[in-house]
């Protein structure tokens, strides 16, 4: 029997191309998009699309029920720079979100849940370098704080309740179709928009800020992976290190010259910079290639060529179905 599933948080940057993702995968009618309002209009009009609060159990709950949803994908969040300007709406949505899925996992509405963490569990004692899955985790961001107790909680459904429950740590992730809001990394897909827009780029992190990245094909190829692995594959129930690539603004830059001569890159670090910096460079993710055979596709130079090929027709050579 194919399962069905629920995607809470489709209209945001991730949720809206796996939305898309496993309906191909697995059928228009077996993939409910869900979030809080109808923010993506591509996505609304996609296909089956509901209207669902996620801080609200029994919004949830009626959904499931309606649908007869096995499946949920929890992808709705906020992130950390938006989180340090709302501390407690950041604590409130991304933890009572989690516990309203994780209940309706150990009450046996739903089979499995994927639930997103993050590179912001780490925090500036962690080592920097090569980050091991086991390490020091103290993170200043409220983020960070929710990711890393969401973590906590995951571990302690699964072991004490039998919870089906699996988690990443998702680097920055860059994409075209759906524009990222409110986290750190988010200077990684603006760049590609100004760069076409305007031809140049103020950037809110200094020159040498490497942080660890990842092309959204990969990012969705791994949450698809985990998700389809079988249980006993995947050992990790707090959550796995994930990682493909790590640059600094600086690099990203010089590969958008090495397209577009002209492009111009300023720096203006503002409170985002102290965020960056509490976080690893890049990551040992060795426990995801091991258990359940994690591989990423795409380096810097294949980023960027498609990011400025699939915006250059977003923008210059706007069709009937571009958004
Ligand atoms: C953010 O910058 O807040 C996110 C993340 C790394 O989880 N992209």
């Amino acid at each position: 029997m194919k399962s069905k599933i629920l995607i809470i948080g489709a209209c945001g940057q991730i949720g809206s191309e796996l939305t898309f993702k496993l309906r191909a995968l697995y059928g228009d009618a077996n993939v409910i998009a869900s979030d809080i309002n109808y923010s993506n209009l591509e996505i609304v009009n996609a296909g089956i699309f509901e209207i669902v609060d996620a801080q609200n159990y029994e919004s949830i709950k009626s959904c499931v029920e309606k649908h007869k949803i096995d499946t949920i994908y929890l992808m709705a969040a906020m992130l950390s720079a938006t989180g340090e300007k709302y501390p407690m709406k950041a604590w409130d949505l991304n933890v009572e979100s989690l516990f309203h899925v994780l209940n309706l996992g150990r009450a046996k509405f739903v089979k499995k849940i994927f639930w997103p963490s993050s590179i912001a569990v780490f925090g500036p004692t962690t080592p920097k370098e090569f980050t091991p899955q086991y390490t020091i985790m103290e993170p200043t961001t409220v983020y960070g704080i929710t990711k890393q107790v969401g973590e906590r909680w995951c571990e302690y459904y699964n072991k004490k309740y039998g919870v089906d429950v699996r988690s990443l740590r998702y680097p920055g992730i860059i994409s075209w179709k759906t524009l990222p809001g409110g986290g750190t990394t988010d200077y990684a897909v603006e760049i590609y928009h100004k760069a076409i827009t305007h031809g140049n780029y103020e950037c809110f992190l200094a020159e040498d800020t490497e942080l660890p990245m990842m092309f959204m094909d990969d990012a969705i190829k791994a949450t698809v992976d985990i998700m389809k692995a079988p249980k006993d594959a995947v050992k990790i129930r707090s959550s796995y290190n994930l990682s493909a690539i790590s640059f600094t603004p600086k690099q990203i830059a010089e590969s958008i010259k090495a397209q577009m001569p002209d492009f111009k890159i300023t720096y203006a670090p503002d409170y985002r910079q102290e965020i960056a910096n509490s976080w690893p460079k890049n990551i040992n993710d060795s426990y995801a290639r091991q258990d359940w055979k994690w591989k990423h596709q795409f380096n810097l130079e294949a980023i960027t060529n498609e990011m400025l090929l699939q915006l250059d027709k977003k923008y210059n050579q706007p069709t009937e179905n571009s958004n």
